[in-house]
């Protein structure tokens, strides 16, 4: 079971290593963005923060929610069961830890997110990562609780309702990479939708990553979408300069603290949450090495050093019929030993000693996909050894956009 503290520990690691139509929204309705996650142009990260994370709309509008693709799955999901169980005040402790009024994380769970846990479950079960369909494809409900007992059953299929405030549960699902639904998620206001302030939550990545929509009368002005578009992008930036240094400081060599205490705070701006951010780069990307030289990756963050990657490899997938599918080969170890199961680690006293895996030796003979698998902690490592000359190029399975190649003489 994720513990609380564990769950919503925001810190932000400096590493190194559907479309739904509108149905019910009035013609007349006006867009509001939401970035989900966010790209930058000069290196590969991810964030685990919506942007702007609060929005203010009117009945008749519609929330676009638009993922920048970085590799994390995310969803939107809310409804009066995410509003509900945890309520206004633990929704009030999350909204001051996500907009950096509260800077740590009470020490004393409360007892609305056990069952907030029991009620919403993640979009894959923790232990064996199996899709929940119920949590993981889009599900609608006017009423009543969805029916997470059975993973493989999906909430019944209708079309997506416009959100007027008063559904138990509504949530967008996995937004998948690609297919007919893109990399988006339409929120339609209904134009009865009752006023008020909603809370969604990524249900992956759980509720420190979340945001609020807030429906007003039509009487009362809302921001425009370019001061959201601006709001957001301010969000975003907040940490992206902090990130940029800290990641040419290893590239120059330099001992950067990791997840230390406050060692995410971006400098520049004291009063910025802290949200969770990830540098995904392997520093150096290029790396030369002799035939026969052992080369040795130090894991940093949640990565894996993966060889053969097809062009493509989605992680989650969604198949025609709706099922969200999971490519374990995304998590585990292919064809290369996998680190031992035991390594201590988190919640053990005093930090796990470091495990190195030795994946033996690699040439181009050796086909099809090869992957050292994430199931690392920070500071263990993995090596290799070339024994062809060639370039021999590498990805991260979850992070398309971190790559990598060991060029051998
Ligand atoms: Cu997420």
């Amino acid at each position: 079971m994720r513990r609380w503290s564990t769950v919503l520990a925001v810190v932000a690691l400096l590493g190194s290593a559907c479309g739904g139509g509108g149905s019910g929204a009035g013609d007349s309705g006006e867009t509001r963005k939401v970035l989900v996650d966010y790209k930058h142009d000069e290196f590969s990260a991810s964030f685990l923060a919506y942007f702007p994370s609060d929005v203010k709309v009117h009945p008749g509008d519609t929330v676009e929610f638009k993922q920048f693709w970085t590799g994390e799955p995310h969803t939107v999901t809310m409804g009066t069961m995410v509003d509900g169980i945890l309520g206004e005040r633990i929704w009030g402790l999350i909204d001051d830890l996500r907009t950096g009024k509260l800077k740590e994380i009470p020490d004393e769970e409360p007892p609305e997110f056990e069952q907030f846990l029991e009620k919403l479950p993640f979009m894959a079960e923790e232990e064996t990562l199996k899709p929940i369909q119920a949590a993981a494809q889009p599900c609608y409900l006017d009423t009543g609780e969805p029916d997470f007992s059975d993973p493989d059953k999906p909430c019944p299929k209708r079309e997506q309702p416009a959100f007027n405030g008063r559904q138990s549960y509504y949530n967008s699902g996995f937004i998948p990479y690609e297919g007919e639904r893109g990399n988006t998620f339409k929120l339609p206001i209904a134009k009865d939708a009752t006023p008020g302030t909603y809370h969604y939550y990524c249900n992956w990545h759980f509720i420190a990553m979340s945001g609020s929509v807030t429906i007003v009368p039509e009487t009362e002005p809302i921001p425009s979408q370019s001061e959201v578009a601006k709001q957001g992008l301010q969000e975003a930036r907040r940490y992206t300069g902090t990130m940029a240094k800290a990641l040419s400081a290893v590239r120059a060599g330099k001992k950067v603290p990791l997840p230390a205490a406050g060692a995410g705070l971006p400098e520049d701006d004291k009063e910025a949450p802290l949200i969770e951010a990830s540098i995904n780069e392997f520093v150096p990307s290029t790396i030369n090495a002799e035939v026969g030289e052992k080369v040795t990756w130090t894991f940093d963050g949640g990565h894996s050093v993966a060889f053969n990657v097809p062009k493509y490899f989605p992680v989650f997938d969604v198949k025609d019929d709706g099922t969200v599918t999971l490519d374990k080969r995304g998590f585990e170890a292919v064809r290369f030993p996998a680190p031992p199961e035991d390594k201590g680690g988190e919640g053990d006293d005093g930090p796990p000693t470091p495990v190195e895996v030795d994946g033996g030796k690699f040439d181009g003979s050796r086909r099809g996909l090869h992957s050292s698998g994430m199931d690392f902690n920070d500071g263990d490592k993995f090596s290799l050894a070339f024994t062809k000359p060639g370039t021999y190029p590498f990805a991260c399975l979850i992070h398309p956009a971190m790559v990598g190649k060991v060029v051998v003489k």
